[in-house]
């Protein structure tokens, strides 16, 4: 028992979310059913299986994106031309504007985003569970974890399928409201193919009340403007005051 547990909590981030075969199915057929119902005839069954073999039995620390190809490949979404919207540090600020402005879609808007948004899950080269107990952090243990190889390799995905203007909403009430580490900075903006992505429009978001400590004119937009520019690709920017 000793040796179970402490084999268990070999990792420093949450373990795999409780319950988390029976969410990836709930979640897929309320998103199918419901939720973005063209996607009707997706398997769902087929699914939660192809996710729950691309981790389960495997060094949680040797993630590939070929891992979750058999999962990408089910799935297969199309996000319409203009209809895209990136983020960073702003998740539930374009939550909100999605659902509000119905036919967006962040990542979460998508089937794979929609079932995996928030969840953890690893499993461990000696058994066919889950462990629920702990998993891989993602800066103290592995960047090549399971959870941060979907979200890299759905992120990219996402991007390069993008088309027409697609637009980001920034937070400007951080300092570096675009910061070239994040997800949307070191995957998306080298993603979009500037064949089919006409312009990026950012919107730089101030929370009324707080200092504003980043904007438009400031440096790391400048940044982003100019690795935008560089790729052919057209950039606006707006700063919008809440
Ligand atoms: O959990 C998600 N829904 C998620 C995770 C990663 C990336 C979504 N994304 C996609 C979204 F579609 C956005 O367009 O990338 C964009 C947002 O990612 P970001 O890194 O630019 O924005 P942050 O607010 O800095 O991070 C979003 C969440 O992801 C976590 C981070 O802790 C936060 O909870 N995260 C970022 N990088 C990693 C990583 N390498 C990470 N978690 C694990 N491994």
């Amino acid at each position: 028992m000793r040796r179970r547990s402490s084999q268990h909590m070999k990792w420093n981030g949450t373990g795999s979310t409780a319950r988390f075969q029976e969410i990836v199915l709930e979640r897929c057929y309320s998103y199918t059913q419901l939720v973005q119902p063209a996607l009707r005839d997706r398997d769902c069954q087929k699914i939660r299986e192809a996710f729950r073999n691309a981790f389960i039995s495997k060094d949680p620390c040797s993630a590939t994106e070929e891992d979750y190809h058999p999962l990408m490949k089910l799935v297969n979404q199309i996000v319409p031309c203009d209809k895209t919207v990136f983020w960073s540090k702003t998740k539930k600020l374009a939550h909100q504007y999605t659902k509000v402005q119905r036919e967006m879609f962040t990542l979460e808007d998508t089937l794979l985003g929609y079932i995996a948004d928030d969840l953890s899950w690893c499993g461990d080269a000696g058994s066919h569970e889950m462990n629920y107990q702990s998993c891989p952090h993602w800066k103290k243990d592995c960047s090549n974890n399971f959870v941060s190889v979907f979200w890299d390799l759905l992120s990219k995905r996402f991007a390069a399928n993008a088309c027409g203007v697609v637009q980001v909403v920034l937070n400007g009430s951080i300092s570096n409201a675009f910061d070239g580490k994040s997800t949307f900075g070191r995957v998306e903006v080298h993603n979009l193919n500037p064949k089919k992505v006409h312009t990026l429009q950012a919107w730089v978001i101030h929370d009324l009340g707080k200092f504003p400590s980043d904007s438009c004119s400031g440096s790391s937009i400048n940044a982003l403007s100019l690795i935008i520019k560089q790729r052919n690709i057209k950039f606006t920017c707006q700063d919008n005051y809440r």
